[in-house]
């Protein structure tokens, strides 16, 4: 097999032809299915005539084919693995065509393909051309009427995206719906669903007065799982009139859940395709953070509808144009309804753990890639969440006002277009006079920047002069960088009175709170009139996607922790602060001396717990250490084990000399109201819940006690969930036994809290549990196909149990390769995001490194699928 090709950005071509409006005809059967395609084509005003036309197809069978009403003959086109190519056309001419496909052959879950029995599409990015023959690429959008036959018994749900216009029965217990979507769009927002589902109903008027119906399409033991959802969508419909005066655009809005679905959720015009569990809640099923997630994907969907479908990209170049822009929007909507800072530090903290490393590994590629071979690997940190810290850089720099002009004039003028990112950052710099031309880069430079800052008081001057010095590292294919432009929100924290000195900086106050913008490779801001020794609280509210180093004393950290006034940075010392005492115990254990805790540690977290507050969210945060991954982000070496032990000991330190205080914090918390997902309730949950982890860390008698009480008492997944993973995670496998083997009996019958169920299992620290998760992909209730349950299980295994996924046996790695290698045939995109944890190989000893890199040679030999080929070439070049 020769390696697949790269797509160029710079290859961009206008196509050649257009479509201006695509009728379909579905005739629905589960391994052949009828696929009837008008296309109304007309040659693009861009391009010369006489071109040939092409189009993307595969796995089709063709049946009939005819141009203008003519049939073609075999000779007047040719077909291959890619698509159709017809060498002579009009200029303008109607192309028809019937294909046949099998969805219930479909294990890719891309294209049209069968859930639980329920028909469904993902068409995103590239999945229409498994549909019908068609120009299957952003820039050609086209109004769509379509056709749906289905059986009236299996399928009596026949939906579309738009509006439906006409339905009514047919011969041999056949019916039919037709939907037309007046909205041009491209084939990727293109979704069918046809199944036995049942519906949840609710209205939104909007704030120009149309009445929107809002559907919840679920299976029927889901019905009482909707409410969070469809309360979610309609606070995100009435924030995006709010803040970026958005308005729905049709008639109806409509969600589906399915079972099987390789991520998320998908913003398809007027009939959005959830996975899920990104939509289904209730409260015994359901933890606080699968709430918070709902609430998330479902405004980030809805999002789509303006940043994504009416302005939409020019090629899959441009994803984070859609993307980054949305999961900003996204963010901020959470941030409005819940606690921002919490958000935030949740956000930051996942980002510094998860995309760091991805810019750090053979996998970094700019906001905006300049080549691919898999789009589908593309959907990732980088693209969105760097996409969207670069959005909110953005954002800060211009300030809100011209952010919303910017955002209106991007809208008006694009609207029904497919742009690039210039566009975007254009309207921006328009709106606010700026000019961006060195933020641009933040779209090309792969790699996370990293800021060496260092400062000094004048006591005779009364100044302080800080120096900041960026880096770039290398990244595959980028040697050298530029620098950025990089705004550091920041102040200057007194060390007398505690407070926010003013800032001075060449003449001009910047407050106590502001942004110094840093431009150059190194630059040395001086601040004047510093009445008193400060110490700097920089990059407040993670203003920058940077990795930022300053030579903090831990004295220092502690002070910040006591007195920052922004609660991102305080949150921040406290995990500096406990990196510190990190790194001296992962020497020690290194080295084989006895491992001494830091009291200062003891004394911060004692100082948190004792001090009355009312923010128990950000307190929650506060009390949980940084994770293993997180810790291994900062070491030079990663040494698995190392890190876990050095870990456990700072747990079990602060739980032993804070014992009391966690008993108290846990007993002070412990409301027995009804179930809601509300900031506070989840607040006091988080906080009582941190608490009785510290206690369970050293199996405390009284914290037994509570912890087997919460689990008994059954009141909401949440406090179900951790107690359970706190009793299965003990040293003592038989306190968890008998909970957890209820716990499968009483939920085998719903797919997402057995999800829960595996994850508990094999996130479980102790040794033997490789055999465990051997001994789980036996069980019934699990299967390849379903990529929930991969992620459940395989994807929870390698991510979350560093100890064990790393075992210098190789076990791990060869238990992954595994999985990898046969689910490389069935489903390639979740294949290929599963292969991740090994190709970070570079980070680890020697003897692992050869370990993993044999793993991933192996699957390199076996006759892959594009997407893991890209990723595993990558991780090996
Ligand atoms: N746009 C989709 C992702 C599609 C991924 C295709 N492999 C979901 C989202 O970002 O909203
Ligand atoms: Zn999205």
């Amino acid at each position: 097999m020769s390696a697949p090709q790269p797509v160029y950005r710079f290859d961009y071509q206008a196509p050649a032809y257009r479509v201006t409006h695509t009728e379909l005809t579905f005739d629905l059967a589960p391994t052949a299915t009828r696929v009837k395609a008008r296309l109304h084509l007309e040659r693009h005003p861009d391009r010369e005539g006489g071109l040939p036309l092409e189009l993307q197809g595969e796995r089709l069978e063709l049946k009939a084919i005819a141009l203008d009403g003519q049939a073609l003959d075999s000779g007047d086109y040719v077909i291959d693995d890619k698509g159709l190519t017809i060498a002579r056309v009009p200029e303008r001419f109607v192309l028809e065509t019937e294909v046949e496909i099998a969805p219930s052959e479909n294990t890719a879950l891309e294209g049209l393909y069968q859930s639980n029995g329920i028909y469904c599409t993902q068409c995103e990015a590239q999945g229409f051309r498994r549909i019908t023959f068609y120009p299957d690429r952003p820039d050609v959008m086209a109004t769509f009427s379509t056709t749906i036959i289905g059986d009236q018994q299996s399928e009596p749900v026949l939906l579309c995206n738009g509006n439906p216009v006409d339905k009514g029965s047919l011969e041999d217990g056949r019916h039919f719906a037709t939907w037309e979507d007046p909205h041009p769009k491209p084939c990727y927002l293109f979704a069918l669903v046809a199944g036995d589902l049942k519906k949840v109903e609710d209205h939104f008027t909007t704030m120009g007065g149309r009445e929107v119906t809002l559907q919840l399409w679920v299976e029927e033991e889901n019905l009482d799982k909707t409410e969070h959802a469809m309360a979610s969508l309609k606070r995100a419909m009435a924030w995006d009139e709010q803040t970026y005066g958005r308005e729905y655009d049709l008639d109806l809005f409509m969600i589906v859940a399915v079972n099987d679905f390789n991520m998320g959720a998908m913003e398809n015009k007027g009939l959005n395709i959830f996975n899920s569990a990104a939509v289904l809640t209730h409260p015994k099923t359901a933890t606080d953070i699968a709430y918070q997630r709902v609430e998330g994907i479902v405004a980030h969907e809805y999002f789509h509808n303006w940043s994504g479908n009416r302005v939409t990209c020019r090629d899959w170049f441009q994803l984070s144009l859609k993307e980054g822009f949305t999961v900003f929007r996204d963010q901020c909507f959470s941030a409005d309804i819940t606690s921002a800072p919490v958000k935030r530090i949740q956000d930051a903290a996942f980002f510094r753990t998860a995309q760091f490393a991805e810019d750090a590994g053979p996998t970094a590629h700019p906001i905006r890639p300049d080549h691919y071979i898999e789009i589908t690997n593309f959907y990732t940190l980088t693209i969105y969440e760097k996409g969207a810290e670069v959005v909110r850089m953005l954002h800060n720099l211009v300030g809100w006002e011209a952010f919303r002009r910017g955002s209106d004039l991007y809208f008006e003028r694009f609207d029904g277009q497919a742009v690039t990112i210039e566009d975007f950052v254009d309207c921006m710099a328009e709106a606010s006079g700026e000019d961006l031309s060195q933020f641009m880069r933040w779209y090309s430079q792969a790699g996370t920047p990293e800021i060496d800052a260092h400062g000094e008081y004048d006591y005779t001057h009364s100044e302080y002069h800080l120096t900041l010095r960026q880096r770039t590292p290398a990244t595959p294919g980028q040697p050298e960088k530029q620098a950025l432009h990089i705004p550091v929100r920041m102040g200057l924290v007194g060390t007398k009175s505690g407070r926010d000195l003013t800032m001075t900086l060449d003449g001009e106050s910047l407050g106590k709170d502001g942004v110094i913008h840093l431009c150059e490779d190194e630059r040395t801001f001086v601040f004047t009139d510093v009445a008193e020794a400060p110490v700097p609280s920089l990059l407040r509210s993670f203003s920058a996607p940077v990795k930022l180093h300053f030579p903090y004393s831990r004295e220092d950290l502690a002070f910040l922790l006591a007195h920052d006034s922004d609660g991102f940075n305080r949150w921040d010392a406290g995990q500096r602060l406990a990196l510190l005492a990190l790194d001296d115990l992962i020497a020690a254990h290194r080295n084989g001396v006895e491992k001494v805790m830091d009291t200062r540690v003891i004394e911060a977290f004692r100082t948190l717990l004792t001090t009355s507050t009312d923010d128990k969210a950000v307190l929650a945060e506060m009390l949980m250490l940084p994770s293993e991954a997180y810790i291994a982000e900062q070491q030079p070496l990663v040494d698995v084990d190392a890190i876990h032990a050095a870990r456990e000991f700072v747990r079990q330190s602060l739980a032993v000399a804070l014992r009391d205080e966690f008993l108290a914090v846990y007993e002070n918390n412990r409301s027995q109201v009804a179930y809601a997902p509300e900031p506070e309730q989840i607040a006091e949950r988080s906080l009582k819940n941190v608490a009785l982890s510290y206690l369970m860390a050293i199996e405390d008698e009284q914290g037994l006690a509570y912890c087997r009480e919460q689990y008994e008492a059954d009141h909401n997944m949440t406090d179900v969930r951790h107690a359970l993973t706190l009793l299965v995670h003990s040293s003592d496998e038989a306190l968890g036994a008998s909970a957890l083997k209820r716990f499968g009996e009483k939920w085998a019958h719903d797919p997402l809290v057995m999800d829960q169920w595996f994850t508990i299992q094999v996130t479980r620290p102790q040794a033997d549990v490789i055999e465990r998760v051997k001994y789980l992909m036996q069980h019934p209730a699990f299967s390849l196909r379903n990529p929930n349950r991969v992620r459940a299980l395989v994807g929870a295994f390698a991510s979350h149990n560093r100890v064990n996924f790393h075992r210098l046996d190789g076990e791990g790695y060869q238990l992954l390769s595994d999985v990898v290698i046969e689910l490389n045939r069935l489903n390639p995109e979740i294949a290929a995001g599963l292969v991740t944890p090994l190709t970070r190989w570079q980070r680890f000893d020697e003897t692992r490194q050869a370990l993993m890199r044999a793993q991933l040679e192996r699957i390199k030999a076996e006759p892959l699928s594009p997407n893991v080929y890209e990723v595993v070439a990558k991780a090996l070049a």
